[in-house]
């Protein structure tokens, strides 16, 4: 594990943008780095910064204690470790999966003779190495391999460990980027319907931010209905009033000349939840029109 004196040495697999940011950030704090990359001509300009290429992943992952993968999915961490010899060797892996694809991995990893950390990277490439820009990566899986590589974890960007499951760093990450897909779908509409118009987008752009800060902390109160299983206490804005709103919402991008495409599938979840007498609530029952059998 890093100390004050002698900073963990450790290997990364996979020299893409993000990657290539790691490394960059671990070097910076005098972590010796292996690197690998399936195309090698991309690994080189850390070599300049003071990373060690390997030739192949295999000899990458014999280097050392510390193995780190970031690259493209899931299949391509397979591809890369084909090779490779595991066994004592403390696996992270910081490539985008799914929560399924995460548990294989760690199975597989074990079955190596590795111990075997998940990671979802909450930041994208120029937010790592910067402190206070409010990236992390979500961890997930073994517990003291986290514990004893904390510190050198968190060199490139904050540490949120999210429990044994190796499933729950992906299912947190996709959970969140599942949620700013939808605010991004709700940016793309407002920004159609003003787009025609005398309205500077650049005028537009804070009005939009800060209306969307101020409707985040909702969440909470989601929160606190599904822990209640009471989806009325304290509801300001109920159903059948969105609903009653939604026609006007609907109207405008009529008028407007806008595709309402982006919206009706979310409305017409509230309708659903409104005709099966829920006028009381605000949106917490549509979570439980989302559900399905795990497949
Ligand atoms: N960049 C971002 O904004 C996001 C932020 C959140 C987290 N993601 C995830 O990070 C993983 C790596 O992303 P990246 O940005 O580094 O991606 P690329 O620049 O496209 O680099 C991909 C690397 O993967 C290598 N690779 C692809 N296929 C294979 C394979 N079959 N075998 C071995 N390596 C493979 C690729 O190698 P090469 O094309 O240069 O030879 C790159 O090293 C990713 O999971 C994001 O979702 C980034």
């Amino acid at each position: 594990t890093a100390n004050a004196t002698s900073p963990t040495p450790l290997t990364l697999l996979g020299t893409g943008a993000m990657g290539s940011a790691l490394a960059r950030a671990w070097l910076a704090a005098g972590h010796p780095v292996t690197v690998w990359n399936r195309t090698a001509t991309r690994a080189q300009p850390l070599l300049a910064e003071g990373a060690t290429l390997a030739a192949t992943a295999a000899e990458a992952v014999a280097a050392n204690q510390l193995v780190v993968a970031c690259l493209l999915d899931d299949a391509s961490v397979g591809d890369a470790l084909a090779d490779a010899d595991l066994a004592g060797r403390d696996l992270v892996n910081l490539t985008t999966g799914t929560p399924g694809q995460a548990r294989d991995r760690a199975a597989w990893a074990q079955k190596r003779g590795a111990r075997f950390l998940d990671g979802g990277i909450m930041a994208t490439p120029p937010m790592i190495g910067q402190a206070g820009v409010g990236g992390y990566v979500f961890y997930s899986g073994s517990r003291d391999l986290f514990e004893e590589h904390r510190d050198t974890l968190a060199v490139p960007t904050g540490t949120t460990y999210v429990g044994a499951d190796p499933g729950f760093a992906a299912l947190h990450d996709v959970a969140l980027l599942s949620a700013m897909s939808g605010m991004f779908a709700g940016i793309s509409h407002a920004f159609a319907l003003i787009r025609r118009e005398d309205i500077a987008p650049k005028e537009f752009a804070p009005l939009l931010a800060g209306w969307l800060a101020a409707m985040a902390p909702a969440v909470h109160l989601t929160a606190e209905h599904l822990h209640s299983g009471d989806y009325t206490r304290g509801v300001v804005s109920n159903l059948a009033m969105m609903v009653a709103g939604n026609t006007t919402l609907l109207r405008t991008a009529q008028e407007q000349g806008v595709s309402t495409e982006l919206l009706t599938p979310y409305m017409d979840l509230m309708q659903r939840r409104l005709a099966a007498r829920h006028s009381e609530e605000d949106g917490t029952g549509i979570i439980d029109l989302l559900l399905r059998e795990p497949g």
